[in-house]
C-alpha cells in the first residue's frame, strides 16, 4: 500500500506524523487502542528524528495483507547516530508488534515500528511506495503472496504517474491476486491481457522458494532487482524491454539462486540503481523496512513515483544472535 510522507524539521512535523499514523491506523482498520498507540509511536519516532536539531521524514503505511494488519511507521533521518540502547525509543518499542532501529556514524538513523498484528511468515518484507511529489495517487505498487516456504512477489510501475498510471497498476495487482499458483509466464500473459485497455506498466514478477533457495523471475520493462546469492553477494535480475499491456515479447522466466543471507531488493525507476549495501554497516542484520527506508532516503529521484520492496527469509536464529 502507498506510504504517506510527513516531513519533520526541528519539532515541526511531530503532530503531523501523529495524525498521519492515526489516519493510517484507521485505514488499516485497527481498533481505538491501536490507533492511539500508532499516534504515540509516530510522535515518539518523529521527536527522535529531531534529536540534536535534525530533520527527516516519517513514512506511514497502512497494511492489510498476508503480512498482517497493521500500520507501519518508518522514521528516516540523516542526524546524529542513536545512542545504544536508545532509552527514548523504549516506550515506542513497547507499543509495537515489530520494532527495529539502525544507525551509523554519518549515516543517520532509521527506526521502524509496526502497530497492530504482524503475521509470522517464512519471509519478512519491507516496502516504501510514494507518489510523485504533488500527486495523491501512486502509479507504482507491489504485490505479495506467501504460502509456507513459497512466496510470489511483484513490483509494478504504471506508465508515467498520476491517476492513469495508478489505474494500470491497480488492474495489474487485481489480476495478480486472482492468479493462484499458475506459472509465471502464464501469469505475465494474463497481465498483458488485463492491462490492454490501460496505459500499461512495467512489471517485475518472481516466485521464491525459500526451501530450495531459488527465485524464478520475469521482468518486463524497467523494474530492477538484486537477489543475494548463496554467499550473500547481490546479483541483478534481468528484464525484457516492453510494456505489459502494449508490447511484450519475451515470456521466458529465468532461474536465480536465493541465498539465506541478506536482503533481496526490488524497485521501480523512481529509485536509482546506484545504491550500495556496504554504505550501511550491519543493515543485513536488520528488518527489511530499514534497508528499504535507506535506499529510499538516498536514491529516490523525486521525479516519479518511487517504490522499493525488500524481502528476506525469516531466520529466528539470526535475529536472536543480533539481540544478544
Ligand atoms: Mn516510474
Amino acid at each position: 500500500m502507498t506510504s504517506t510522507l510527513v516531513r519533520v524539521e526541528g519539532s515541526a512535523g511531530v503532530d503531523d506524523a501523529r495524525l498521519a499514523a492515526v489516519v493510517g491506523a484507521e485505514a488499516a482498520h485497527l481498533d481505538d487502542v491501536e490507533r492511539a498507540h500508532a499516534g504515540e509511536v509516530a510522535a515518539a519516532l518523529a521527536t527522535n528524528v529531531c534529536r540534536a536539531g535534525g530533520s527527516g521524514v516519517v513514512l506511514v503505511r497502512p497494511v492489510g495483507d498476508v503480512t498482517g494488519r497493521y500500520v507501519e511507521i518508518l522514521a528516516i533521518d540523516r542526524g546524529a547516530p542513536l545512542d545504544e540502547p536508545e532509552a527514548a525509543l523504549q516506550p515506542a518499542a513497547a507499543l509495537s508488534a515489530e520494532f527495529d532501529a539502525w544507525s551509523a556514524p554519518a549515516e543517520g538513523a532509521v527506526v521502524v515500528s509496526r502497530v497492530g498484528r504482524v503475521a509470522a511468515l517464512r519471509c519478512e518484507v519491507g516496502a516504501v511506495s510514494v507518489p510523485f511529489p504533488g500527486e495523491t495517487e501512486c502509479g507504482d505498487g507491489y504485490f505479495l503472496e506467501v504460502a509456507g516456504a513459497r512466496a510470489r512477489l511483484a513490483v509494478v510501475d504504471g506508465l508515467g504517474h498520476g491517476h492513469d498510471a495508478a489505474e494500470a497498476t491497480r488492474a495489474a495487482i487485481g489480476a495478480l491476486s486472482r492468479m493462484g499458483g499458475r506459472p509465471l509466464a502464464a501469469v505475465m500473459e494474463e497481465l498483458h491481457e488485463a492491462l490492454r485497455r490501460t496505459r500499461g506498466a512495467a512489471v517485475g514478477l518472481g516466485d521464491v522458494d525459500f526451501a530450495a533457495h531459488t527465485l524464478e523471475w520475469i521482468g518486463i520493462g524497467n523494474i530492477a532487482g538484486s537477489v543475494p546469492d548463496r554467499d550473500g553477494t547481490l546479483r541483478g535480475v534481468a528484464s525484457y524491454n516492453g510494456i505489459v499491456g502494449h508490447n511484450v515479447r519475451g515470456l521466458q522466466s529465468m532461474p536465480y539462486s536465493w541465498g539465506q543471507r541478506g536482503h533481496a531488493v526490488f524497485h521501480t525507476d523512481g529509485v536509482s540503481s546506484t545504491w550500495v549495501r556496504a554504505r550501511y554497516p550491519g543493515v543485513q542484520q536488520h528488518h527489511p523496512a530499514i534497508f528499504a527506508g535507506l535506499i529510499f532516503r538516498d536514491h529516490c529521484r523525486g521525479r516519479d513515483d518511487a517504490t522499493v520492496l525488500v524481502v528476506r527469509e525469516r531466520r529466528p536464529d539470526l535475529r536472536e544472535a543480533v539481540h544478544e
